[in-house]
């Protein structure tokens, strides 16, 4: 078995003039997601569950374990003095670090430290959402524009999602392959390797009780999901856990479409770009799938704020073009 280390400086030994800092940024992030697995497993019996008692700058409560979480990969970015800013769905602002060594720190990370966070409490697998790019600036603490970048600059993207066991995925442009946490080693030993979307699936995922707010094209492609034809194995399987690292990564083992569309009440739907729909287009296109946002490209999006959302189409490739047809001839 191949642990995460050996794999992450396997990687390196494939990229010209690298010098170790991109490896210890990616095992600092595995060194955190050890620490939220070990108290995502005992949440229920940690008094971890319960509302901190203010709101994160989506306005949710903030549930304990967010907070946990954000502090711990906040942490271990600043302490492994590779990266040199961040963005987090826990923080209204941008966060940069006052110490020397991160100010001289490559890369910035763009995290959800917990997704889905409202599942903690009914036992509904949770996720982590990164990713890396390069900074652009000179020197000194990062900046927002280091992180307004659009996605098709990322340099690695990833996320652990703690569920029946837990599984840290990534790519840094190598390919997709994913790690299983063995806890009574306390290592992610690769379990998967090269992961591919069938490039067809017949899996739809989307919340249809929105469905009186979705666009016209939208309608119309849930009702060709819906629709019997034996040739082109419909009618689909809907399969929605309302958890998105849970639900697109059921789709990439298995083939599908995830969406989360723009309504009428939200016309940019509620995903945010920079931590949730780029890291998950970048992985979906590493594995050969396909993420729009009904028209575009997102990993061509150019951001514009921080918490920004996007409507995201995010799959097998066929099913994510099919899906646009759609929205292309119906709005
Ligand atoms: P809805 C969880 O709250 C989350 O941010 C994603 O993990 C998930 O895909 C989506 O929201 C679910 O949203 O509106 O269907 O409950």
């Amino acid at each position: 078995m191949k642990t995460l280390v050996e794999f992450i400086q396997e990687q390196q030994a494939h990229i010209p003039n690298a010098t170790g800092e991109f490896s210890r940024l990616m095992n600092d992030i595995g060194i955190a997601a050890k620490y939220v697995n070990r108290e995502v497993n005992k949440a229920g019996l940690a008094d971890i569950l319960g509302f901190e008692g203010h709101q994160n700058v989506q306005g949710e409560d903030q549930v304990k374990l967010d907070v946990f979480a954000n502090s711990h990969f906040i942490n271990a970015l600043e302490h492994g003095a590779q990266c040199c800013a961040m963005a987090s769905e826990e923080n209204e602002e941008l966060i940069t670090f006052e110490n020397s060594y991160s100010n001289r720190g490559k890369y910035v990370v763009a995290i959800d430290p917990i997704d889905g966070s409202s599942n903690v409490d009914v036992n509904v697998p949770i996720g982590t959402i990164f990713s890396i790019y390069r900074r652009k600036s000179e020197s000194g603490p990062g900046t927002i524009i280091d992180l307004l970048q659009p996605g098709s600059q990322m340099v690695a993207a990833g996320y652990v999602m703690y569920g029946s066991s837990t599984i840290m995925v990534y790519s840094a442009g190598q390919g997709v392959n994913a790690f299983t946490y063995e806890p009574s080693l306390g290592m992610f030993l690769l379990s998967h390797t090269n992961l591919r979307y069938p490039k067809d699936g017949t899996i739809y995922s989307i919340n249809e009780a929105n469905y009186i707010y979705f666009s016209e094209g939208v309608k119309r492609y849930i009702k060709y999901c819906q629709e019997d034809d034996k040739s082109t194995n419909r009618p689909y399987m809907t399969r929605y856990i309302g958890s998105l690292v849970s639900d697109f990564h059921r789709n990439l083992i298995r083939g599908g479409i995830f969406i989360y569309p723009g309504t009428k009440k939200n016309p940019n739907g509620k995903l945010r770009l920079l931590y949730e729909c780029n890291p998950m287009a970048y992985m979906a296109e590493q594995a050969g799938g396909m993420a729009t946002d009904g028209m575009r490209r997102i990993l061509d999006l150019q951001p514009e704020s921080l918490h920004q959302r996007t409507p995201i189409f995010i799959g097998s490739r066929n099913m994510v073009s099919k899906a646009s047809e759609f929205i292309e001839n119906f709005g």
